[in-house]
């Protein structure tokens, strides 16, 4: 089945692509091979209203069954931040490694038992059959003091998972990958497709 993964970030593509072309379920478009370059507005106030603006607006412009996801990172002690507005904290013109430092500024003063933290991924996919189909992975851990590794993307140079003391920005990809929340909300998804006889 050919599907189009959604999404315009690199980090993202490397993993989906990781994870799935072990399947081999799927023949997996971007949108760069389609050269689809518009954006789509991420108006939602949920992981899931966000993931289905994007799906659905990538499915009308390819007319293929299209996998979408939203992600995020959320802070207890900040009151659920960066949550939905994870790829645009503190402002447009900021990069991943800006975005990092605001976190620890924000939380220099929080102590270690305070810094519980998880990421949220919820996928969905549009035209996989007569409506949208969700799923969602979580990944429990905390944020460290500090920066620590330059692998994977994001704020994995700053999380932990838990009983980890080595944050994800250490891991290979394929480590990463075993127990991400990604991962998690891709084999949900993948096990609904199968229950319902879509693959
Ligand atoms: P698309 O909407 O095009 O998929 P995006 O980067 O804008 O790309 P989101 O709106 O879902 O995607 O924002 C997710 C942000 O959450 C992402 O940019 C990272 O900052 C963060 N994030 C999500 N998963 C992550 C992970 O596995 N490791 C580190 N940071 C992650």
């Amino acid at each position: 089945m050919k599907i189009l993964i959604a999404t315009t970030n690199i980090g993202k593509i490397k993993e989906f692509q990781e994870i799935l072309n072990k399947k081999k379920i799927f023949e997996i478009f971007t949108l760069n091979d389609l050269n689809i370059s518009v954006d789509v507005e991420e108006t939602g106030n949920t992981f899931e209203e966000n993931a289905e603006i994007k799906a659905t607006f990538y499915s009308k412009l390819s007319k293929m069954p299209t996998i979408s996801e939203d992600s995020g990172l959320v802070i207890d002690s900040l009151n659920g931040e960066p949550g939905i507005y994870s790829a645009r904290y503190g402002g447009e013109n900021l990069n991943d490694n800006d975005r990092v430092e605001l976190v620890l500024k924000k939380m220099t003063k929080i102590h270690k038992e305070e810094r519980s933290a998880r990421f949220i991924s919820v996928i969905c996919g549009v035209g996989f059959g007569s409506r949208a189909l969700f799923s969602r992975g979580e990944l429990e851990g905390f944020i460290s003091s500090s920066k620590q590794g330059n692998k994977g993307f994001g704020y994995d140079p700053i999380f932990s998972p838990i009983g980890d003391n080595a944050t994800l920005a250490t891991k290979e990809i394929d480590e990463k990958n075993k127990i991400s929340h990604r991962r998690k909300s891709i084999e949900i998804f993948l096990n609904k497709l199968i229950k319902d006889k879509i693959v």
